[in-house]
């Protein structure tokens, strides 16, 4: 069967350009998804269920000695791992990814704040409380990583009382990065009634053009591996 035959209605019928290996439910990979999607990109997504320990079986272990998703196959067969590298990757050359060497320096500064203080806070206390049974002894992490999130929900608040985007003056990778684990926060236990700046910020990222939604099932550019 073609590509084409197998596409969903309302799906671009453009030949993919990308290979995504990723997991529909991860916000790593949602990043990566929405970047491709407010691009304009085609791409092929192989789905690649890491409770099946899919992520670690010799064969992915060959394209990411890492055994994680989201993984990047380029048009020339190149594979690219961790999400933040993904998104300057195909953000580079166009609007998401700013001109100015301040601009792009900040938006690697809130990357690597998300990396850092956010992800391994916000996502873990998320997929502990999603995807754990409740009696499952890391649970007991979970007040920790609470605290620590909320600290990082805190600075993205200050910033966002002076500024509106965290890519420079405009929006861009870095809003797509911290938007991910940020808008499903309140999986992992946390609530932003106390962030009114993070909360409308939120909402502006909703709003840009192309936006997909994490949940969404059909997209614009997607076509199925
Ligand atoms: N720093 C990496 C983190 C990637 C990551 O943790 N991926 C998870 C899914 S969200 C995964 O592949 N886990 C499977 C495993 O570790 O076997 C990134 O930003 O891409």
């Amino acid at each position: 069967m073609s590509i084409s035959e197998e596409l969903p209605t309302g799906v671009a019928r453009a030949a993919a350009h990308y290979t995504v290996y990723g997991l529909w439910s991860s916000g790593n990979c949602y990043k990566v998804r929405l970047a491709l999607e407010q691009l304009q990109l085609s791409y092929a997504w192989v789905e690649v269920n890491s409770a099946k320990g899919e992520t670690r079986t010799k064969e992915f272990r060959s394209k990411n000695p890492n055994g994680k998703v989201p993984l990047l196959q380029l048009p020339d067969g190149k594979y690219l791992s961790e999400s933040n590298a993904i998104l300057i990757y195909l953000a580079e050359g166009s609007r998401l990814w700013p001109g100015d060497r301040w601009q792009r320096a900040q938006a690697l500064q809130w990357m690597f704040f998300e990396q850092y203080s956010h992800e391994p806070y916000v996502a873990v206390a998320r997929f502990i409380m999603k995807y754990l049974p409740v009696d499952h002894p890391r649970r007991q992490e979970l007040p920790q990583l609470q605290e620590r999130g909320y600290q990082a929900l805190g600075v993205m608040e200050k910033h966002l009382q002076q500024q509106m985007f965290f890519s420079g003056s405009d929006y861009g990778v870095a809003d797509i990065s911290l938007f991910a684990y940020t808008h499903s926060a309140a999986e992992g236990g946390f609530g932003l009634s106390a962030y009114p700046a993070l909360r409308v910020w939120l909402e502006r990222v909703q709003a840009q053009p192309g936006f997909i939604a994490m949940s969404s099932q059909t997209t614009r550019f997607q076509v199925k591996a």
